[in-house]
């Protein structure tokens, strides 16, 4: 065990010897891990290990208590260099490394092909590459936001160095002043096709130069020189520190040194065995294979995402008399829970739209909560599903094509990596009006359900979106809020008090009945609630009765709710979205599992449309009053 903590005066003789042979015995558990799995990535694992060696024997971190609070978090963005993070994790004591070295990649166990956050010491579950130093970024913020102190080192490869979403994160952080985020670039100059420079050349500490960060280069491979420039790093206060570390891939075995063949091979047999004789370890294939065949000591780590325990808030109430649009109603809830919660620690990110999705309010009530990410989408993402993860109540709102599309595989990252985001996405649907047909996300559901922990709410006016918007900040886990842009009418009941006021308390997953009806039903999502109240009413003077349930939670409909819709004789899912992947999907989805006989029928947004007032593209797709009716009309028929 080593004193931690990384100061001035460096490391002495004795410690520089003990980590060298330490690095070498990691060197031969990591060539047995990668051989008796028969795959994984040994050259760079190789390339990055004194690295790892350095940072979880004296970053701020307890083996005994991984999810020790104020720890320092540690981010390995090149998620495929697992082997060197078990090996690392395992001798600085976080669990047995035969646990890592018999299970790796063996279903069932934590110790993945790619670094998991179930695995103690992981703090971000990594492999999509690129995305590492924005959850770094989102940690750092994290310190920021909740008052505590800790450090965040990321580790990146030089071949992920080629991404965007870094160039993003990098600016960021100067924009935010994280000096207490350090970069360890490990530079082996190798990636799978062959030499970085030919696949696709990076000056890499020209990059982070230019970009405002303080940089060190050093050899990544002397162990008394990194930890000194890691020093540094964390005594900078000037700007974040990027320290690239020059390495050699297969670093320790002479014929994997500078091979890309063994960026992600497990070696031979026979190369095995000349490897371990390089490194003076024994060959221990025999016995980890007994091994393999027992159940691993290590369990997964439990990912505990509670909610943010927040003051009741008084909701807003929204009436008849002035139609508002569900954006401005969910920035003025945004602003009240900042407002009657001054000590909770939250965070809005954006994306130069604050004006346009109405999150300037709050900017103006807590600016130093208020994290402006620029035109930079996947950066924001992964930087608020970090975030999100630190105890800080953190929502990021832009509209649905930048918020959703534009952030598929980010998001889904999250949803892997359990986070407790909140999206709010506006301008969704045709309902974006006149920016047209790029600017329509027709799948804000569809893309959400194909990820398995990810909620999705879709109110349908002002009022609905208030009380949408205060629980949604209390409820643990990932949670996207998805509207329009237009104003809308407030939702009334037969009665003409409002659906939405009242005592009415927003609850995941129930639908609300707008109208009774046995002679037909309409589920509606959204923005077309009011139009489809309006022709369930226009029918009523035709003398059908017609139900309009609303449906707030298109991912999860309530069981008994949607009885009573399958008891009329026909279900129309109004929706300003693609059928296929939205309410009616979900709808035909449940009829069918409950071997409901009732006919459903689909009528949403069936293509791209062109730029024009919503009002005009929701006539010409069938989605105003009159439309809706004569859809009803026709599945009566
Ligand atoms: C976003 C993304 N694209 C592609 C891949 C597939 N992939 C895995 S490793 C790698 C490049 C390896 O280069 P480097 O990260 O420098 O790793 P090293 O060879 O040094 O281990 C690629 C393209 C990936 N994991 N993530």
């Amino acid at each position: 065990m080593f004193k931690r903590g990384f100061i001035p005066s460096g490391l002495d003789a004795a410690t520089v010897l003990e980590l060298q042979d330490r690095a070498r015995r990691a060197r031969g558990a990591i060539l047995s891990m990668t051989s008796l799995a028969a795959s994984g990535h040994p050259g760079g694992s190789f390339s990055s290990l004194e690295i790892y060696l350095l940072l979880w024997h004296f970053a701020n971190v307890d083996p005994t208590r991984p999810r020790m609070p104020g720890r320092d978090r540690i981010v390995v963005s090149h998620g495929h260099t697992s082997p060197g993070v078990y090996v690392s994790l395992a001798d600085a004591g976080f669990f047995p490394v035969d646990d890592a070295v018999a299970h790796f990649r063996q279903a069932g166990s934590p110790f993945e092909g790619h670094v998991e956050r179930e695995v103690p010491g992981v703090e971000w579950s990594t492999g999509n590459l690129g995305q590492g130093l924005s959850a770094g970024a989102g940690f750092a913020l994290g310190a920021r936001f909740s008052g505590t102190g800790w450090h965040t080192f990321v580790v990146m490869s030089d071949g992920e160095q080629h991404k965007g979403q870094v160039a993003e994160a990098r600016r960021l952080a100067v924009r935010q002043g994280l000096t207490n985020l350090t970069v360890v670039v490990d530079l082996n100059g190798i990636q799978i096709s062959g030499r970085t420079a030919d696949v696709m050349p990076v000056d890499v500490a020209a990059d982070y130069r230019a970009d405002g960060w303080n940089v060190i280069e050093v050899d990544g491979h002397d162990v008394s020189a990194l930890y000194r420039a890691i020093a540094d790093a964390v005594a900078e206060t000037s700007a974040p520190t990027a320290v690239i570390a020059r390495t050699i891939i297969g670093k320790g075995v002479s014929f994997m040194e500078g091979k890309a063949e063994y960026h992600g091979r497990g070696l031979t047999d026979e190369e095995y065995t000349r490897a371990m004789a390089e490194l003076a370890c024994e060959p221990d294939l025999e016995r980890l294979r007994s091994l393999r065949a027992q159940p691993a000591m290590t369990r997964h780590l439990l990912i505990d995402t509670p909610g943010i325990v927040l003051a009741p808030t008084r909701p807003r109430m929204y009436t008849r008399e002035k139609d508002t649009d569900c954006r401005s109603a969910w920035g003025s809830a945004l602003a009240d829970l900042a407002n009657e919660n001054p000590d909770t620690p939250m965070a809005v990110l954006d994306c130069d739209l604050a004006v346009s999705v109405k999150t300037d309010a709050f900017a103006a009530t807590r600016p130093a909560g208020f994290v402006q990410c620029g035109v930079g989408e996947h950066n924001a993402a992964t930087v608020g599903g970090a975030l999100s993860a630190c105890d800080v109540l953190t929502f990021w709102s832009d509209f649905g094509v930048f918020g959703v599309d534009e952030v598929y595989n980010q998001q889904r990252l999250n949803d892997i990596n359990q986070a407790n985001l909140k999206v709010v996405v506006t301008h969704c649907g045709l309902d974006v009006g006149e920016d047209g047909k790029t600017h329509q996300c027709l799948d804000y559901v569809g893309a959400f359900r194909s990820f398995f922990g990810w909620k999705v709410i879709v109110p349908a006016d002002p009022n609905q979106t208030d009380r949408a918007v205060r629980a949604a900040a209390a409820m643990s886990g990932n949670v996207a809020i998805a509207m329009g842009r237009s104003k809308l009418p407030v939702l009334l009941t037969p009665e003409g008090e409002s659906l939405f006021g009242g005592d009415y308390a927003f609850r995941y997953g129930s639908i609300t009945w707008a109208r009774e009806g046995t002679d037909g039903t309409i589920l509606v999502m959204g923005t077309p609630a009011g139009a489809a109240v309006e022709a369930a009413d226009m029918l009523a003077t035709e003398g059908l009765r017609i139900g309009v349930g609303v449906v707030a939670c298109p991912l999860d409909l309530d069981d008994s709710a949607m009885d009573r819709a399958a008891a009329t004789p026909v279900v129309v899912c109004v929706e300003d979205h693609a059928p296929r992947t939205g309410l009616f999907a979900s709808t035909a989805q449940w009829v069918a599992s409950r071997g409901s006989a009732v006919r459903v029928i689909a009528h949403g947004v069936d293509s791209y449309r062109s730029s024009g007032a919503a009002k005009e593209l929701y006539a010409a797709a069938g989605l105003d009053a009159p439309g809706i009716a004569d859809a009803v009309r026709r599945a009566l028929l």
